[in-house]
């Protein structure tokens, strides 16, 4: 029941939006190798499908709202490693949003699957 859970129907909007952080391979301007850094700070967008986030590691300018929607058939969670934030159960097609104010790495993972995990850094 906490007051940071933020949990909305997903629209196709964010599906379009998504299209732009597929990939591994953008530009790399420093920080950790094979992390996708979010083309804009209005659509900083994570993806679950196929058992795992995509991008994993997403990079963003503080202060960012990263959505985290879940495109796959059963239900997920994004779960900070430190707590500092949790999306309790997200079935299928839901997304939830949390917002980064300040720098630094945050872990996450999913809780019903510990095999699935992320990672967010604010610069
Ligand atoms: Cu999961």
């Amino acid at each position: 029941m906490s007051l940071t859970k933020t949990v909305a129907l997903a629209g196709i909007s964010l599906a379009v939006a998504t299209l732009t952080g597929c990939g591994g391979s953008s530009s790399s301007s420093g920080g950790a190798p094979n992390c996708t850094t979010a083309t804009a700070t209005a659509t900083s967008q994570v993806t679950i499908q196929g058992m795992a986030f995509s991008p994993a590691c997403i990079k963003v300018t503080a202060p960012a709202t990263v959505t985290f929607t879940n495109n796959d058939t059963i239900t997920h969670t994004v779960t900070a490693d430190d707590g500092t934030y949790d999306s309790g159960n997200l079935p299928a097609t839901l997304a939830f949003q949390h917002a980064f104010s300040t720098p630094g790495t945050s872990h996450y993972h999913c809780t019903i699957h510990p095999g699935m995990t992320g990672t967010v850094i604010v610069q």
